[in-house]
Order: C-alpha cells, then sequence, then structure tokens
C-alpha cells in the first residue's frame, strides 16, 4: 500500500528520550490516563482540505507551490482517488483514529448537481472500502458552501431563494454521504453566512433563512436516520466582513432564540476564537458551561498576522487549558481533537505533514498529561471552590436560591457594612501551572 509515502514507515511511539523526529515523544496511543487511553481522550482526525488538497496559497499567492505526487493525474476522477488513497496511507502511517472532508474536497464538482453526486458516490464507495481496510473512521463531514462562485453572496444567507435551495440539495446529499460513511458527527461552518455591507443586507432577514436551513437539516438528520451530532463551528470574520456564526456566545444565543439549542453542539476551532478577541479556551468554556462543547478544530493563529493562518497546535499552554475543560466536563464524547491546521508555505515536503501532526498530537498529549495531573491534585479546583464558598451559606445562598429581595440586601449592607478585600491569586495561580508544566 505505501505508494505515496514510501519514504516513511509506521510512526511509533519512543518516549521524551527519542530523537527521531518521525516518533511521537507523549502520544503514546495505548497509554492510560485516569481510566481511557490517550487514543480514546483524544480522538485525534486528519483533514482531507489542508492536509492533502492544501497547496500552500496565502492572500498573496493563490496558485499552489506544492508538488503532491496524487495531484498530479489529468482525469480529475483519478486524481481523487489517487488523493484518498494517499489519505488513508498518510492517516494509518500516522496511526490517528478518524479523518474529516468537505463534499468537495473528496470528489470535483461537475457541471451539474446530479453528476457531482454520482461522482460524490463512486469516492463514497472507495472511502467506505479504505475505511473497512485500514479501520479509519469519519469524524466529521460537512459541505462547501462557499468555495463556487454561486456562493459568493452566502448560501442559507443568500438574497436568492435559488441559491438557498442549492444550499440544501448539496447538504442533503453531504449528510447522507456521512451516514453512508457512517460519520460520527455533521459540521455546519458558516463561510459566507454573514455580510460584507449592510446598505446590501437585511439582516433579520438572513438570520432567519439560516435558522431555516438549520431546521431543515435537523428534519432530514431525523429522516434518513442519521446518529451522529450536528455541528455548528463559529467563525467571526474571514471570509465575511461580519459572520453570523460570530462565537460560542453568539451561537448558543442564536440557537437558543431560533429553538434549535437541544439540536446542535459546538465544534469550537481555537483561531476562530482567537480572531473573534478571545482566548480558545474562554469560547470552550462558555460551551462547556452550556453543556454544548462537542468538538474541537486544533490549531492557532499567529499573533503578527491578522488573518486565519490555521497553524498546527504546539502552544503547551493552549492544549493543556483546552484540555483542562474537556477533562472537567468528562471528555469530548463523540467529537474529537480535529487538526484544522495547514503547513507553512514553505514546508514543500511531504515529510512536513508528518512533522506537523506528530508535534500536533504530542502537545495535546502533553496538554492532556498536564491537565489530568492538575485535576487529580485538585489546587486550582479547590482555590476556585474556596472563593465562592460565600454562596453556599447565609445570605449568599439565599441569592442564589432566588429567596432573597434587593431590599433585603440593602439591610444586610446596612447592618453588614464593607465587604472584606480578597486577592485573586493570579500570579500564584500562573506560577502554579508553570510548575505542572
Ligand atoms: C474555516 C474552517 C473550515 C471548517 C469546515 O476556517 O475552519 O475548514 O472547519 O468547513
Ligand atoms: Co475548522
Amino acid at each position: 500500500m505505501s505508494q505515496f509515502f514510501p519514504e516513511v514507515k509506521k510512526i511509533r511511539y519512543e518516549g521524551p528520550d527519542s530523537k527521531n523526529p518521525l516518533a511521537f515523544k507523549y502520544y503514546n496511543p495505548r497509554e492510560k490516563v485516569g481510566g481511557k487511553t490517550l487514543e480514546e481522550h483524544l480522538r485525534f482526525s486528519v483533514v482531507f482540505w489542508h492536509t492533502f488538497k492544501g497547496g500552500g496559497v496565502d492572500p498573496f499567492g493563490t496558485s499552489p507551490v506544492y508538488d503532491r505526487p496524487w495531484d498530479r493525474a489529468t482525469d480529475p476522477m483519478q486524481r481523487a482517488e489517487d488523493t484518498l488513497r494517499a489519505a488513508f496511507e498518510f492517516i494509518t502511517k500516522l496511526g490517528a483514529p478518524f479523518y474529516a472532508w468537505h463534499d468537495r474536497d473528496i470528489a470535483p464538482e461537475a457541471d451539474t448537481l446530479r453528476e457531482t453526486n454520482k461522482r460524490l458516490d463512486q469516492i463514497v464507495a472507495l472511502a467506505g472500502k479504505l475505511q473497512k481496510d485500514t479501520g479509519v473512521k469519519l469524524l466529521w463531514g460537512t459541505s462547501n458552501c462557499f468555495s463556487n462562485a454561486r456562493f459568493t453572496h452566502g448560501a442559507g444567507t443568500n438574497p436568492d431563494a435559488h441559491v438557498f435551495a442549492y444550499a440544501a440539495a448539496q447538504i442533503k446529499k453531504a449528510m447522507e454521504c456521512t451516514l453512508e460513511l457512517k460519520g460520527e458527527n455533521y459540521v455546519f461552518w458558516g463561510g459566507r453566512e454573514g455580510y460584507s455591507s449592510l446598505l446590501n443586507t437585511d439582516l433579520k432577514h438572513e438570520q432567519e433563512q439560516m435558522a431555516r436551513l438549520l431546521q431543515l437539516a435537523v428534519e432530514h438528520k431525523k429522516a434518513i436516520g442519521f446518529k451522529g451530532t450536528l455541528l455548528i463551528e463559529p467563525k467571526p470574520k474571514e471570509p465575511t466582513k461580519h459572520q453570523y456564526d460570530y462565537d460560542a456566545a453568539t451561537v448558543l444565543g442564536f440557537l437558543r432564540q431560533h429553538g434549535l439549542f437541544d439540536e446542535f453542539m459546538l465544534n469550537l476551532e481555537a483561531n476562530h476564537a482567537t480572531l473573534a478577541g478571545h482566548t480558545f479556551e474562554h469560547d470552550l468554556t462558555v460551551a462547556s458551561a452550556a453543556g454544548r462543547l462537542g468538538s474541537i478544530d486544533a490549531n492557532r493563529g499567529d499573533y503578527l498576522l491578522g488573518w486565519d493562518t490555521d497553524q498546527f497546535p504546539t502552544d503547551l499552554y493552549s492544549t493543556t487549558y483546552a484540555m483542562m475543560v474537556i477533562l472537567k466536563q468528562g471528555g469530548i464524547g463523540k467529537g474529537g481533537v480535529n487538526f484544522d491546521a495547514k503547513v507553512r508555505r514553505g514546508s514543500i515536503d511531504t515529510a512536513d505533514l508528518f512533522h506537523a501532526h506528530i508535534g500536533g498530537m504530542d502537545a495535546f498529549a502533553r496538554g492532556l498529561k498536564i491537565a489530568h495531573r492538575i485535576q487529580q491534585d485538585g489546587v486550582l479546583d479547590g482555590f476556585i471552590k474556596e472563593r465562592y464558598s460565600s454562596y453556599r451559606s447565609g445570605i449568599g445562598k439565599k441569592i442564589m436560591s432566588g429567596k432573597t429581595s434587593f431590599a433585603e440586601l440593602e439591610r444586610y449592607i446596612l447592618k453588614n457594612g464593607e465587604p472584606a478585600r480578597h486577592s485573586g491569586r493570579e500570579e500564584m495561580l500562573e506560577n502554579l501551572i508553570n510548575t505542572y508544566i
């Protein structure tokens, strides 16, 4: 099967002392942490679009700079098959249990929807066979309703109902392909579901359109018997100036407003959170507090660049904080750690794809182990518990149980006077985290 990456053998765990760059130093899939193996905790997933379809393009260089051996055939369907085979070879050698795709990543679009769907069927059949042969599973499928020119003014939020219908037809098929491949989730990322100018936009109407699209997806999910989770992936901007799925809090409010709260979970991406002006752990915490954190897209941005750079995650603070939120809610469930990340434009070798994923997997394995130790020792949890202890008795208990009034609280202050002041101990806690890292 070694066709596209003949120079790379199966990536193995060799431990922290290994000097082999093509080996895991921290990700030992079978090692147990808190009763579960690392593989079960982290549920790593490789994305089809950046890893196998990415060309190293950026806003100032839109032609591909990589020369991939699976992308050379002249026939587009041959290229699609080669790419799929390369993907399964890569994922198997890496030892990631999952992958994820957009419909248009795996099969190229044809002139009509009917013809495009036929191509998808052909590729899905091959993907099913390769999944069976290798044991690699589909974490999620999704529909690319943002690249084609027809979606220039949005998909579900397009001012033209004809385009809405096209998006719906495309999503219908992508959901069916996801079901066929036993995908565990289905993702909605609102690529162009936003606006560029309010001068030509009926914002309220567009948001209602979006809710209709999601409602139709819920109905279709039930109609075809798809048991996976529907996930929404927030992003504040890019490609549109303002996207309606801005961040976790915005999406949660949107779902509540439109009666969709119980039907969707959130797939949160690190660099989308930072583009929204949040830390990754902020958005994770917001979703988790609402019981809606379903999966993560693992990557990072660059402090010095303003766009969605989708770099591989290597920052141990970020992976630790992320895993602290995930462990606290008892795991990522049917979701996973999906590397929605791409190698840099200058990283032109296929070996770079391995280095990038190995680094990301090791960074998350370390984050998991560190977060687990922090949780086991209970120091942080203990500190936070103590910080809110005044709400567990006396006037605090009355506040939280709805058994007081402004009048009573006024009497309380008139009688008890100024509150004592307490330090938040931020520096001490930061130092504490460093002792674990
Ligand atoms: C874009 C992005 C997408 C989604 C799936 O920023 O993250 O790749 O993950 O459409
Ligand atoms: Co993403």
